[in-house]
């Protein structure tokens, strides 16, 4: 497979006016019509050039036309995925009839069939397995879309815009006609036949606009629709009014589909979900499971803007559209709920992750420099690693100036395919600032390190921080150059309070540009304790050298909430890492006092946060403890974890009891955050509990678990009692469980992945054991998800047993899938990749394994780009 590089990028070499569409959805085939007008681009510098389509090898090309001329095979030429028409006028109409299998795709890409229900998914290469296409972002056309199938079993046919005809024909077939209005490029195109429900609500914009919201599910999922609406209707005002962006159709459609490889997709006024993203209801989902839903519904809804009416010019600038939508998501949920608590969740997932993606193979910048296969790219780095640069620019120039640049940016570029350089000139634009150094975090791979001290001169009463900044070599990149990093920086007086700073402020940001730099505070009457990257202010991974008591004292004291979560974690990661050492050197393992009193402190402040409380005492979880390790050793890490959790409880006991009383309330469910917070608080208690491994706190686990109105509550009490030591009582839950809820797709796949993680020995026969069980379809992305991908990221112990099989099941896995569903198959192969980073025995299994999977056979274009670059 052939590299493509950004520098090779050329204008189009020609437009497109309009694109008419015509299917005909059938059992055993679906009928494309395509009919193109096609103009030549004036910007494009070989005037000469044919017209090259894409096209996936699956496409039957059965007639090709050009102004109702039929081309012969010797008019144009079809190459590997292309598809060449040479010799064409400047203006002119191609038509296109193509057959193909939607019923027999198992990619999940184009279009393609979910539980009888026909969908699309074009973003990023779809719509080149529908028909021969440009199938590139920055080639935008005004598509009408007519739908052909059987009245009976696809009554409801859905396609982007608005329906401007509906017909029936004397075969049983209908007809329904989709106009867009908007053009837009073809990885925004979408279909739908089924036989759907919807749930139908109306939303009047700031403007006066009257707009149509629908939601269509299964049936038996009509129920599990409304959270999704109001969430809608969330982000709908709220895009209103913190970004001043009105939605632009008379409807907007969400449709749910069981099948599909990622979370959810953007397509302008049709919108299609995982179902695991918009179904929603108390007693079958989870409290996360409501955020997400909250959360996915608006990142989507933001994307008709940032993505939809300004898009991308290529598929390198991807962060362009889902960094700042992310970051547009994730100040809507901090706005809905706990700002600070978001920002936790965001940066775990950030440094656990991310992190771990710019310490491996894979490392790519925020604005890849080439790829092979482009859906190998919708990474954490281009998410969420592009979202911290967005959060960045909104540090750097405030919010009122950042609003400026985005409403700068949207009006120049309203209708157009654009790249990161002009999001960044938009915002260099309001604010008057050369942005070229910021540039840097776009085009350069890995995390930075930023090494700070600080100095305290009494007699001048100042306060000098030292920092340093260097970035580690990457596979893709040697050196660096030094990034633009926001440090927001307090400093505590030895009460606790923030120091007014320079301004009168508490928190200032300083920007360091160098690789070295100094900063220094006049007028500071007492030696601080510096609060420093406030609010994780940039993606960087920071050290000072901090006392345990100094942690103690931030974690009590900082006047920042995520710094003081970040306190806390700290300590603890220290403290771990020197018991990890003691593992490894055969020593009795101590928890160091200071722990547990720092937990017992916060466990009995009345005035904190009952989320924050929970937060703060979740131990850095097994994932973060390896990305921060040299070389990752599963087993220290999973013991130490384990002593800690063990020491706690045993100490804290009686409180974590107190703490379960006091929250476990009888009021009836809701999503709301102070509730979502006595829950979270609850259930941490209830697992410091059953940490003690006693029969009372087992009975008061069955309890919930038999009492709770809510999935969330059930599903933890679940979880402790399959992950504990109590066999029997573990296998009658999973039963009961299972029984209660066989029919409900997205609670089986909890009911899987509680399975999957359970750290007991023999997990990995268990597992296998599941893929035979009627509740599994391993064709189905979500089942895959919870059985497999949680198995090898969630339960470190069994997928790293040392005699290799939990690899060797992995590698099987993903031999299989390398042909059913290539987008799965290469993200199933991360753990698999980072197997530099163990010590020899296991690295050397993972490795003998990726040689297994390359040896294999005809290898997807997904796969092999992921093993080549974890083979080198
Ligand atoms: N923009 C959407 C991306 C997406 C996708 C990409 C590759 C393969 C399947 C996919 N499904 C959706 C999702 C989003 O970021 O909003
Ligand atoms: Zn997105």
């Amino acid at each position: 497979p052939s590299v493509i590089y950004l520098k090779d990028y050329e204008v189009p070499a020609f437009r497109v006016e309009q694109t008419e569409l015509r299917f005909e959805l059938e059992e055993e085939q679906t009928l494309v019509r395509s009919q193109v007008r096609y103009v030549r681009n004036p910007d494009s510098a070989n005037r000469q050039h044919p017209l090259v389509l894409d096209g996936h090898e699956t496409l039957e090309l059965q007639r090709l036309s050009i102004d109702g001329e039929v081309l012969s095979d010797k008019d144009y030429r079809r190459s590997g995925e292309q598809l060449l028409i040479p010799n064409l006028p400047d203006h002119f109409t191609l038509e296109c009839i193509t057959r193909i299998e939607p019923q027999n795709n198992t990619a999940l890409e184009g279009l393609y069939k979910s539980d009888g229900m026909f969908c699309t998914q074009c973003e990023a290469e779809g719509f080149r397995r529908i028909t021969f296409y440009q199938d590139r972002p920055d080639v935008m056309a005004l598509f009408e879309t007519t739908i052909v199938a059987d009245k009976l079993r696809y009554p409801v046919l859905l396609s982007n815009g608005n329906m401007v005809d509906a017909g029936e024909e004397d075969d049983g077939r209908h007809w329904v006609k989709w106009q867009d209005p908007f053009p837009k490029p073809a990885y925004l195109f979408a279909l739908v036949g089924g036989d759907l429900q919807f749930i139908e609500d109306r939303y009047t914009t700031s403007s006066g606009r009257h707009v149509v919201l629908k939601i269509f599910a299964e049936a038996k999922d009509l129920d599990k629709l409304e959270y999704a609406m109001n969430s809608l209707k969330h982000s709908m005002r709220w895009d209103e009014q913190v970004y001043g962006r009105e939605y632009d159709l008379d409807i907007f459609m969400i449709v749910a589909v069981d099948f599909f490889n990622m979370g959810a997709m953007e397509n302008k006024g049709l919108n299609i979900f995982n179902t695991s993203c918009v179904l929603a209801h108390p007693e079958t989902t989870v409290d996360a499971g409501f955020q997400r839903v909250e959360g996915v519904v608006a990142h989507e809804y933001f994307h008709n803007w940032s993505g939809n009416r300004v898009t991308c010019r290529d598929w390198f600038q991807l962060s362009l559209k889902e960094g700042f939508t992310v970051f547009r998501d994730s100040q809507f949920s901090a706005d809905m709920n706990s700002a600070t608590v978001k920002r936790i969740e965001d940066v775990t997932l950030l440094r656990t992750a991310q992190f771990a993606e710019d310490a491996g193979p894979m490392a790519h910048p925020v604005r890849p420099a080439s790829f092979i296969e482009i859906s190998n790219f919708y990474t954490l780095t281009v998410y969420e690693k592009g979202c911290e640069v967005v959060r960045m620019l909104h540090t750097l120039l405030g919010a009122q100036t950042f609003r400026k640049g985005s409403d700068l940016y949207f009006d120049r570029h309203d209708g157009q395919a654009v790249t990161t350089d002009d999001f960044v000139q938009a915002m260099a634009d309001v604010s008057g600032r050369d942005m070229s150094r910021f540039k840097l975090w776009y085009s350069q791979s890995g995390t930075p390190q930023v090494s700070v001290t600080g100095e305290y001169d009494a007699q001048n009463q100042r306060y000098t921080l030292h920092m340093h900044q260097r970035c580690p070599a990457t596979p893709d990149m040697a050196t660096k150059q030094p990034f633009l990093i926001p440090v927001a920086v307090g400093l505590l007086d030895p009460q606790g309070a923030d120091i007014p700073l320079q301004g009168g402020e508490t928190t200032e940001v300083l920007e360091l540009i160098a690789t070295e730099q100094s900063f220094v505070f006049e007028n500071i009457p007492v030696e601080p304790i510096p609060s420093l990257l406030r609010g994780f202010s940039a993606p960087v991974k920071l050290k000072f050298p901090y006392s345990r008591e100094q942690l103690v004292f931030l974690m009590q004291h900082d006047s920042d909430g995520f710094n003081r979560w970040d306190a806390a974690q700290q300590l603890a990661v220290g403290i771990m890492s020197e018991l990890i050492a003691d593992h490894q050197q055969g020593r009795e393992l101590i928890l160091d006092q200071a722990l547990v009193d720092a937990y017992q402190q916060v466990l009995s402040d009345t005035e904190l946060d009952k989320a924050m409380v929970a937060k703060v005492l979740t131990l850095p979880s097994e994932a973060y403890l390896s990305e921060l390790a040299e070389v990752i050793d599963v087993d220290g890490i999973y013991r130490v974890r384990r002593f800690v959790r063990d020491s706690i409880a045993n100490q804290l006991e009686t409180l974590f009891l107190r703490i379960y009383q006091d929250n476990n309330s009888a009021e009836p469910y809701s999503p709301d955050a102070a509730s979502v917070a006595r829950r979270s608080l609850k259930n941490l208690a209830l697992a410091y509990l059953m940490a003690t491994e006693k029969q009372e706190y087992l009975q008061l686990a069955l309890q919930q678990y038999r009492q709770a109105d809510n999935m969330t509550d059930s599903q933890a009490a679940l979880t402790l009692i399959v992950h504990s030591g109590f066999a029997q009582q573990a296998s009658e839950v999973l039963d009961d469980f299972y029984q209660r809820w066989q029919n409900e797709s997205l609670v089986v796949n909890q009911w899987l992945a509680v399975q999957a993680s359970d750290p007991k020995e023999g997990a990995l026969a268990r597992v296998q054991a599941l893929q035979q069980h009627p509740a599994y379809d391993g064709a189905n992305p979500n089942k895959i998800r919870s059985l497999i991908s949680i198995f090898c990221a969630q339960n470190m112990l069994n997928f790293h047993n040392t005699d290799g099989s939990g690899y060797r099941f992995l590698a099987d896995q993903i031999i299989v899938l390398n042909k059913q569903n290539p987008q799965i198959a290469s993200r199933l192969l991360t753990p698999l990749t980072r197997w530099k980073r163990y010590p020899q025995e296991r690295s050397a299994l993972m490795k003998a394994e990726l040689e297994r999977i390359r040896n294999s056979g005809d290898l997807s274009r997904d796969v092999f780009e992921v093993l080549s670059k974890s083979l080198v």
